[in-house]
């Protein structure tokens, strides 16, 4: 085998004005047309596309043969001149090098392939989804998951330009954190052990270390059984947490984050393939009480009564009447999970307690949850007890109350849905590489 391959070249380092260079090119045969007397083969890696011309009677026989039986989607090495030709998809053509032209054929394909990876022939996402390997050669897809990095290292530059620290927090642990979504159970020796549904208790437990501004990017495993658009059994959050502040504080963080995010996005060219124009959403974004946001849910014609979660109907009409970016805020305590801070009876009694949680709504979905977090020990402890959960099994995160913990606040931010909205996509499974969902285990 001849690897390394000297001279190599993505396709987005060659132009016009190399003319006369040598190149070798590798990639796979996206391509082949054959006009008799001449045949082109359009060879894809990476960065794009690069045509090979071959005239059957400049090129050994043999050669010509060879490029003339090669499969589509074979991974094949290429060496050649660079020969500019204004007839050509970029101005340049390669042709192989007259009496010691080379086409070495690494890897053979089958001959029905699972997907057009041109994207001409146009494929059901399950389907996608079983050949994702392949579905990934395509332009769009191949672009949402530039994307995906793109989106996932602005906001790893984001929060350490603020001086964030970036944890690691275990994804097998002991308890539930966030009431309303079930847990899965895993065998654990033998204990009894659950995929994490959210880094919310380690997270607060860093806090207490002194770490005072916190982030991690990892999964979170939430058992839900319906099958939506918008859920996925495997998602990844972007979870912060920051010392004393409030959550106003960062609220405001995660409002610049998302204007941070789409203007990095917007100028990526890539977006074309997707077909979406970005617009950077205008700060601060709209703060809507869930009182009045019930009050919209009413006037629309819809039922709904307070303390109860939205229901996707009730967020469509939000999206509607707010057509942009907007905040939820003071929520029924009674919804919210226990290390949420209480607000205290700001309706004096009359049952309707709210606390200082928020949700960040995209129009179409949430994207995010947050809160001021308590941060008495006594405190978080009742609110256990009240939620009808045991204290016992939070006493390793209860004990880090006890030894000197500051107020704080934060949020946990879905980038599924995040990029899903960004990119006016129907389907949260577009942008994860191998979803998982009530069906899917495989690829
Ligand atoms: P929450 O449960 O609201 O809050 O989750 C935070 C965000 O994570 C994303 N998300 C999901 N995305 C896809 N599929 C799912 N099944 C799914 N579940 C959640 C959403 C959601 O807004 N501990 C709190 C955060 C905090 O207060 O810091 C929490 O987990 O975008």
């Amino acid at each position: 085998m001849l690897l390394p391959i000297e001279n190599r070249r993505y396709a987005n380092e060659i132009t016009a004005d190399d003319d006369g260079e040598r190149v070798s090119i590798a990639g796979w045969v996206h391509e082949k047309r054959d006009l008799g007397g001449v045949l082109f083969l359009i060879i894809r890696d990476r960065a794009g596309y690069v045509q090979i011309t071959l005239q059957k009677r400049r090129v050994e026989k043999e050669l010509f043969e060879k490029a003339k039986k090669v499969p589509r989607e074979s991974v094949v090495v290429i060496d050649g001149i660079v020969k500019s030709e204004k007839k050509a998809p970029n101005g340049y053509e390669i042709i192989p090098i007259p009496g010691h032209g080379r086409i070495e054929i690494l890897s053979v394909a089958l001959h029905n392939l699972p997907l057009d990876t041109t994207g001409k022939v146009g494929a059901e996402l399950d389907t996608r989804l079983d050949a994702r390997f392949m579905d990934v050669r395509t332009e769009r897809t191949k672009h949402i998951f530039i994307i995906r990095s793109m989106v996932q290292r602005a906001i790893r530059d984001f929060l350490s330009e603020r001086n964030f620290i970036e944890i690691n927090t275990p994804k097998i642990v002991s308890s539930a954190t966030e009431g309303g979504t079930a847990l899965f159970p895993i065998s654990y020796f033998e204990r009894e052990a659950f995929l994490n549904q959210s880094p919310q208790l380690y997270k607060q437990m860093l806090i207490a270390s002194g770490f005072d501004r916190v982030y991690e990017i990892a999964p979170i495993f939430r058992a839900e059984e319906h099958d939506t658009t918008k859920h996925l059994n495997e998602a990844a959050s972007v979870d912060v947490e920051v010392a004393f502040v409030s959550d106003e504080t960062v609220m405001k963080l995660l409002e610049e984050l998302i204007a941070h995010v789409y203007s990095t996005v917007s100028l990526y060219p890539g977006l074309k393939s997707i077909n979406v124009q970005l617009e950077v959403p205008k700060i601060p974004f709209k703060r809507l009480r869930y009182d009045e946001a019930i009050e919209i849910i009413l006037d629309a014609g819809e039922q709904i009564e307070w303390g109860v979660d939205l229901s996707s109907s009730a967020e469509r009409i939000l999206g509607e009447a707010m057509g942009e970016h907007y905040f939820i805020t003071d929520w029924p305590y009674t919804i919210k999970p226990f290390y949420v801070q209480f607000t205290g009876s700001k309706d004096k009694g009359k049952g309707k307690d709210t606390c200082d949680a928020f949700d960040l709504m995209h129009p179409r979905l949430e994207l995010a949850s947050g809160s001021q977090r308590v941060h008495s020990y006594e405190l978080l402890k009742e609110n256990i007890e009240s939620k009808g959960l045991s204290v016992d099994s939070f006493e390793f995160y209860l004990n880090a109350f006890r030894y000197g913990m500051p107020p704080h606040a934060g949020w946990g931010l879905g980038i599924e849905r995040l990029l899903m909205s960004m990119l006016e996509l129907d389907n949260i499974r577009e942008v994860v590489l191998f979803p998982r969902d009530r069906r899917r285990l495989v690829p």
